[in-house]
């Protein structure tokens, strides 16, 4: 029930973005009791970078895939209320045999050995965190590493570890471009270009879920949807980019927020909650808002991570592929050209595809995945540049030279997307978790709101101002709530 305070003032708010933290927002508003809500969506989709692409025969993901754990999970929460899901039924990251650039498989014991040593050296960089935040008299206090990404310090673990064995180089090759595939796996976990970029001692500040993954039989969009369905008809309004928010408006006979969309409509509220990515924000915050962001803000818009990842599907005639291929790792020897078999010495865009697997939701289509400026690059190819790669490396590493062309690829471009700029944000070198609470913190700062017309006129949510579920649907859905939640206690009677 909403509070006589609300009914009375009857507060205007703005929600610029309906992905999945813009709608959270709108939702938990609407529902207590907030109803003069308005969502501007600057393109004419909703759900942002969840997007569901319905083929005649099935569903492609190009954004968010899984539920990433099922416990605790607000996304999971919904889809079991609402019969979404089937908690069976979900799919790895990878799968497959793992083959070499000569089409040979490679040898399991090795790739166990290297699996091993690098969820070790994981675990350990993620326990820096922890450390940090102990107490520091505390006995088992270790000391920091002089190193500052997560790249680094596996890499250093890594050649340690080899320094003790007698390899021959041949062996050391080898395991070297095993490290390599598993690195590449975690920049698209992490959505960065390298693992060097991402800075080792907040790392274990990510909190993932218990309860394994899952995915939507009939696509995330149906996530979507459900909050959509909860929201009073016209709340959202494709097609309104907004161009700039004036704050601190301190006019006594309006609100102090005016919105200018790009069309040139001009609205006004009482506050005005941000859902656009980290990527649309280091592209344009300067501009974006009329007083400027505060030098602090800027700068964590600046300094955390922003990468690319990009998916690449391919599909085929049917019958194409056996019914027990699920897919292959690939473990590259990094100079190999693809497509004339020579040595090169340049870095191909396609070494950053570690694996290529069957998509369980549609038959005869394969995928893969890339991150960072190799998936950028990707974007900008034409499909058929794709298809003859992609053709020529599973000819390659299956040793199959008739493997046939797909009948059709489908490939992402969230780096394009000039309302995205990229797929998710991470804590890169030089930042902290501190920035992403810099970046959520509503304006104007608490020292200069004294009067309840200036309090929390622009609040920021979206995936990047979660600091422990960052990168996530339910990091994007919670900071939603949690600004929505901010906006109706100022109108609690309590206060
Ligand atoms: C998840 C997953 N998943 C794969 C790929 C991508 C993402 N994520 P939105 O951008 O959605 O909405 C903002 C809207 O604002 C948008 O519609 C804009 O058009 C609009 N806008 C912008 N500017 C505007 C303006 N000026 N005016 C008006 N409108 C404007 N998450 O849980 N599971 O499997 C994946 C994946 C390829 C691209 C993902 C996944 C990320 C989520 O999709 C993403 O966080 C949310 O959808 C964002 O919602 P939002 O509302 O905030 O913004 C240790 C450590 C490691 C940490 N990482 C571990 C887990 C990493 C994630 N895992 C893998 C990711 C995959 C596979």
């Amino acid at each position: 029930m909403s509070s006589p305070k609300l009914t009375q003032l009857n507060p205007k708010v703005v929600i610029v973005g309906a992905g999945i933290a813009g709608l959270a927002a709108a939702e938990r508003l609407t529902e207590q009791g907030i109803n003069d809500v308005t969502i501007l969506e600057a393109t004419d989709r909703i759900g942002g970078r969840i997007h569901t692409l319905q083929l005649e025969n099935g569903i492609l993901e190009m954004g968010a895939n899984w539920i990433h754990g099922k416990i605790g999970n607000p996304i999971s929460d919904i889809a079991e209320r609402r019969g979404f899901f089937n908690k069976n039924f979900s799919t790895a990251f990878n799968s497959g045999k793992a083959f070499d650039t000569q089409g040979k498989e490679v040898d399991k014991e090795i790739i166990k050995r290297v699996r091993a040593l690098y969820k070790q050296s994981c675990t350990e960089a993620e326990g820096f965190f922890n450390t940090k935040s102990r107490n520091c008299d505390h006995k088992e206090q270790r000391p920091l590493p002089p190193i500052l990404s997560v790249g680094q310090f596996v890499k250093q673990d890594f050649d340690s570890l080899v320094a003790k064995e007698s390899f021959s180089l041949d062996e050391r090759i080898l395991w070297e471009c095993v490290l390599n595939w598993h690195l590449n796996l975690e920049c698209c976990i992490s959505g960065c270009h390298t693992m060097d970029d991402v800075a080792l001692i907040p790392f274990g500040q990510y909190q993932g879920l218990g309860g394994g993954d899952a995915i939507f039989p009939s696509g995330y969009r149906s996530i979507v949807q459900a909050i959509l369905d909860n929201l009073p008809e016209g709340t959202v309004k494709t097609n309104k980019a907004v161009k700039c928010v004036n704050w601190k408006m301190d006019r006594q006979d309006s609100r102090p927020v005016s919105i200018e969309c790009e069309n040139g409509d001009m609205l006004t509220a009482d506050h005005v909650i941000m859902t656009c990515s980290l990527g649309f924000l280091k592209e344009n915050a300067r501009g974006l808002f009329r007083p400027m962001l505060p030098d602090d803000k800027l700068r964590a818009i600046k300094v955390l991570g922003f990468g690319t990842v990009g998916k690449i599907y391919l599909e085929y005639k049917e019958g194409t592929w056996p019914g027990e291929f699920v897919g292959c790792q690939l473990i590259w020897d990094k100079k190999i050209d693809i497509h004339s078999g020579e040595i090169s010495s340049s870095k191909q865009w396609y070494h950053k595809m570690y694996n290529i697997r069957v998509e369980n939701r549609v038959p005869n289509v394969l995928m893969a995945w890339l991150s960072g400026q190799e998936a950028e690059h990707m974007e900008r190819l034409s499909n058929e540049e794709v298809s003859k790669t992609c053709t020529a490396i599973l000819r390659r590493f299956l040793n199959k030279p008739n493997i046939p062309e797909p009948c059709r690829v489908i490939k992402t471009s969230w780096n394009s997307q000039p309302y995205i700029r990229g797929s998710y944000s991470y804590v890169a070198v030089d930042s902290s978790g501190d920035d992403i609470d810099i970046l959520a913190k509503p304006l104007p700062y608490e020292e200069e709101s004294s009067t309840h017309s200036l309090k929390s006129q622009v609040l920021f949510a979206g995936e990047a101002t979660h600091n422990t579920f960052y990168s996530t649907t339910h990091g994007a859905l919670l900071s939603g709530q949690r600004e929505a939640d901010h906006i109706i206690s100022l109108y609690s009677t309590e206060k």
